[in-house]
């Protein structure tokens, strides 16, 4: 008779199909899920990512078992827990008796290597599954890189349209002649009384114990509970798809990079805590996308640009993850060293944009690309904060954030820390792009159109400060080269001014 196999299942491996499971067997195998102490405080997460994961998870194992599997599940409040993934798996090998263990892979390197101790600590042949809920595997991406002088997204995110054959036509030419619609997708927005709002779902006992437990324990963690609004089931995930599908989708390009105040979630789609822990599957979502483009219900700029989302940016920074290493983090090209300011875990500051994006934050664990990149992201860049505070503070507040998808955006999109791996120039601007792409200056004690003195948008003189302060290393960029040929152009007062501005607003942090 077959003996026993133990399959952990982690709290980012919601998937029915996960690749574990796929040839296990349902007489035989004992699945395990863990909650553990060493997961939830290895970050202070935000207390409404622990409670979406956990309540997750919880629901999840229903599911399982609903199916016919036997789940083996510890509490974080069961007493004999003892805290760590391994140290739960060395408790489920006394009770199981197994003969061997089967995991999908992990997504971060710190479990990783965890994992791969496990062989020789338990004496147990352990099988570790590639994660196939991605498109590329980590070989294909490696072999898509390899020998390139500069990696760029576009080019990868074609090899993934050909792979997976979305949005081609029967030649196998881009829909509509084109890879790309995104000089169609850059426009502000104005206050819409048609705005679509996500799904909010109502939290049931199950979930509710999980908050009232995460309220408790981790009242020192940053964020609110008092707006959770997650889907926390497969079946209320596929609700939230199908309200973006259906009232979101076709203006998701068009306004892809507006910002407005009261407004954290415009056209997006926020499915991404979904898609990252296993409930929705983003080959299936894109499938669907692309169908509603065939249908007529959606734009090729909004269909093509959500698609480009997935199968391009968020297989593309996976890639970079696993390929740059386990040193990745601790990167600092620009030699940033200021601490996070501590308005970024209260929103307490004057600059609105930034009172905006961290505030929904706060409250919805939450906010989307462009305030994470061209706000809070752009802030820390030119203000020279430590990419690694910066990398940490992302990982905590996003309900959406595993260090596979968050640090490559990060550190090396958002914060130029890899030198230039993943992006081909820093995200910096001044306070000009974000009084055209949103509301917020209209709404800020600051003046957008100074650049010095004690009303001017800081993001102004910071922002000249940052490529004065950086010069060495990126003037020779040819992306840079016209704000760098605007600098030389300043008179030798005007460039005093603006340095010694941003000093006395750094000063203040
Ligand atoms: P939509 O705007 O509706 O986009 C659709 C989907 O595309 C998202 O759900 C997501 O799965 C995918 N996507 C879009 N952009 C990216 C990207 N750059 N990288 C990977 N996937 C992308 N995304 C995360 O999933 N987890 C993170 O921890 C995370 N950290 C980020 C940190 C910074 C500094 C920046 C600039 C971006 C980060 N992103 C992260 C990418 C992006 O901001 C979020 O995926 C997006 O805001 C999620 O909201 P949404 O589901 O409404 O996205
Ligand atoms: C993020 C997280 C949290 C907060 N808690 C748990 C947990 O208690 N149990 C669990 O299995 N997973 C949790 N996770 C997600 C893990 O950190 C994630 O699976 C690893 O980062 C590996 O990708
Ligand atoms: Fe932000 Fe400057 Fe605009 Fe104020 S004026 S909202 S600080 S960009």
């Amino acid at each position: 008779m077959a003996g026993t196999t133990l399959i952990p299942i982690l709290g980012d491996q919601l998937s029915l199909d996960l690749a574990s499971l796929k040839d296990a067997d349902l007489e035989t195998s004992v699945l395990l899920m863990m909650e553990v102490a060493d997961e939830t405080i290895y970050v202070k997460h935000h207390k409404a990512k622990i409670a979406f994961i956990l309540a997750a998870m919880r629901h999840h194992a229903q599911a399982l078992r609903e199916r016919g599997w036997t789940v083996d599940y510890i509490k974080l409040d069961d007493p004999d827990n003892h805290g760590s993934f391994s140290g739960e798996i060395a408790r489920a090998i006394e009770r199981h008796a197994p003969d061997c263990i089967a995991i999908t892979e992990a997504g971060e390197w710190r479990v990783r290597e965890m994992i791969e101790n496990w062989e020789d600590q338990f004496g147990l042949p352990v099988t570790i599954h590639a994660d196939d809920r991605f498109i590329a595997t980590h070989q294909e991406f490696c072999d898509w890189a390899e020998g390139k002088k500069q990696l760029r997204m576009e080019f990868f995110y074609r090899e993934m349209r050909r792979k997976t054959g979305i949005l081609l036509d029967e030649n196998g030419k881009p829909e509509g002649g084109k890879w790309n619609y995104d000089s169609e997708n850059r426009k502000p927005a104005q206050q819409d009384l048609l705005m679509p709002q996500p799904i909010r779902f109502r939290a049931d006992e199950i979930t509710q114990s999980v908050i009232d437990m995460v309220a408790q324990r981790f009242a020192d963690h940053p964020g609110s509970l008092d707006h959770f609004h997650f889907a926390v089931t497969h079946e209320e995930a596929m609700r939230q798809k199908r309200q973006f599908l259906d009232e979101a989708l076709p203006q998701f390009g068009d306004y892809q990079d507006a910002m407005l105040t009261g407004e954290p979630f415009l056209w997006h789609s926020i499915l991404s805590p979904y898609l990252n822990t296993g409930l929705l599957d983003p080959l299936d979502l894109c499938r669907e996308v692309e169908a509603c483009y065939y249908d007529g219900k959606a734009p090729l700029n909004a269909a093509e640009g959500f698609i480009r989302q997935i199968i391009g940016w968020r297989e593309y920074v996976r890639g970079i993850y696993w390929r740059e290493g386990p040193d990745y983090g601790d990167r600092n090209h620009l030699e940033a060293t200021r601490d996070l300011p501590d308005f970024y875990y209260t929103g307490d500051t004057d600059m609105h944009c930034m009172a905006q994006a961290i505030g929904q934050t706060l409250d919805l664990a939450y906010a989307h690309h462009i305030q994470r990149l061209m706000i809070t992201g752009n802030f820390a860049l030119i203000a020279g904060i430590d990419p690694k505070q910066v990398h940490i503070w992302y990982l905590e507040v996003y309900a959406d954030a595993y260090e596979w998808v968050e640090l490559p955006n990060t550190l090396g999109m958002s914060q130029y820390g890899d030198g230039g791996i993943l992006a081909s120039k820093p995200y910096a601007s001044s306070g000009n792009y974000i009084n055209k792409m949103s509301d917020y200056c209209g709404h800020c004690r600051y003046d957008v159109k100074k650049r010095t003195g004690e009303d001017a948008c800081p993001f102004n003189a910071l922002y000249w400060d940052f490529l004065a302060r950086n010069a060495d290393k990126l003037e020779g960029n040819n992306r840079l080269a016209m704000p760098y040929r605007n600098w030389a152009r300043k008179d030798e007062d005007e460039q005093k001014a603006l340095r010694e501005s941003a000093a006395r607003f750094l000063d203040t942090l």
